[in-house]
């Protein structure tokens, strides 16, 4: 695998993601959409094209060479995928499709088995409605009972609050690593260490911490940490959940056919060692080894140098947003990743996106899938322009010119 990238040396990494280089009308195109799905290097498209062209079978099925050669580049990623965000063991790492899904398997699985009447869930205000609704519905089956930790006017949570929410009723804390409508970096060490002085067991929303921060799952001490291989340069359909293998062995089975059983009899079953037991059916093979290429893309790149250039952008984008007339900046928490959410004062988000675009900068304008959140600042939506390790100053001149051009259409 030939990979180049180094932000220090930013148009050869650019060079790796090959969509980037594209004209919109008559405007290159400017990608500020990442937190939504990142771009993809062209080592994980090759790797992806190279497994249908080469290895494509069923894996941990046949007793023939393609099956053998996709069954170990599968187990290969899911290794990849253990080092890197330092679990025990790959019983611990869970191929889902997405973080959506590895939530759900907690919310059922997990939370099916622990939660009794009275039992309250702790979430945070910011998080997305993956991490709300899926547990609205565990406590609608248990006789439980979401509870939501508040947050300030600048998009910290109010730790006070959480402290105040946290108590014996508490089963289960779920928080965002990072707000993908803020960019907040929560204090994850503290919650985790909180939540567990008070009895309960945390799952963590990682979908926007993974393509900008180191992740080591012991080292957070976190029970369950979610994650989406398309937000951090891996394809679609495919994502993770980490969990603790004692917590993972006493939970029943979620989804349930091939692939997670051991022994079927008309009337019984037993089931699979971990992680299978909780991988029904035939995995989205393809995507576990694109996302593997993902990862080796991110490793080959100085977390240093990853932090330092998107800092940069974070900054730059922050300051020359803040000049312009009528722009105001959503979401200032002293501790962010590259999201910057505005609104345009007189223009509804959705306006300023479609604005954008027709000067090819790719912005996302909405709620951004956090209701809650945008009720809780008292706002219809936001613009969100989400940075990546590819964007580069040149991007942001252009998306700071493009908002200061859709002010004076307005
Ligand atoms: N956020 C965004 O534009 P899935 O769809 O399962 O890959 O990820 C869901 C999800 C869960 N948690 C957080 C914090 C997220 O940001 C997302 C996806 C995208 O912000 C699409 S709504």
């Amino acid at each position: 695998m030939n990979i180049a990238a180094s932000p220090s040396n930013l148009a050869a990494l650019r060079n790796d993601f090959p969509i980037l280089d594209q004209q919109l009308g008559k405007y290159p195109l400017a990608y500020f959409d990442s937190a939504a799905t990142t771009q993809k290097p062209q080592s994980v498209i090759d790797a992806i094209a190279e497994y249908y062209q080469q290895h494509n079978a069923n894996v941990h099925r046949a007793a023939h060479a393609l099956s053998e050669r996709a069954t170990r580049m599968f187990e290969a990623a899911r290794e990849c995928v253990r080092e890197r965000i330092n679990a025990r063991s790959t019983a611990e790492v869970i191929w889902t499709r997405g973080t959506t899904e590895a939530i759900n398997l907690v919310a059922y699985s997990y939370a099916g088995t622990v939660l009794a009447p009275g039992d309250e869930i702790l979430i945070t205000e910011m998080e997305h409605h993956s991490n709300i609704v899926p547990w609205q519905l565990a406590a609608q089956r248990a006789g439980a009972r979401v509870v939501a930790c508040g947050i300030t006017d600048e998009g910290e949570l109010d730790l006070d609050d959480f402290e105040r929410k946290l108590g014996e009723q508490t089963r289960i804390v779920a928080f965002g690593h990072v707000s993908n409508a803020l960019g907040t970096i929560n204090p994850v060490r503290w919650l985790i260490e909180k939540a567990h002085a008070a009895g309960a067991v945390t799952v963590l929303d990682g979908a926007q911490a993974m393509a900008h921060l180191p992740v080591d799952v012991q080292a957070l001490d976190c029970d369950f940490y979610a994650f989406s291989g398309h937000k951090m340069f891996g394809p679609t359909g495919i994502g993770v959940l980490y969990g603790r293998e004692a917590l993972l062995e006493a939970m029943p089975p979620w989804q349930s056919g091939g692939e997670m059983i051991e022994v079927v009899s008309i009337d019984h079953t037993t089931f699979n060692t971990l992680p299978f037991k909780f991988e029904a059916g035939t995995p989205n093979i393809a995507g576990a080894i694109g996302l593997g290429a993902a990862v080796h893309y991110l490793n080959a790149i100085d977390p240093d140098e990853l932090a330092a250039h998107e800092a940069r952008l974070l900054a730059l984008t922050t300051s020359g947003l803040a000049q312009v007339e009528g722009v105001t900046l959503v979401g200032t928490a002293a501790a962010k990743t590259g999201v910057v959410s505005f609104l345009v004062e007189g223009a509804h988000p959705q306006d300023i996106g479609t604005l954008l675009d027709q000067q090819g900068i790719a912005v996302r304008a909405g709620h951004h899938c956090a209701m809650p959140l945008m009720q809780r600042l008292g706002i219809p939506g936001t613009v969100r322009a989400s940075l990546s390790l590819y964007n580069s100053e040149h991007d942001i001149e252009r998306l700071i010119a493009g908002v200061q051009k859709a002010t004076t259409f307005l």
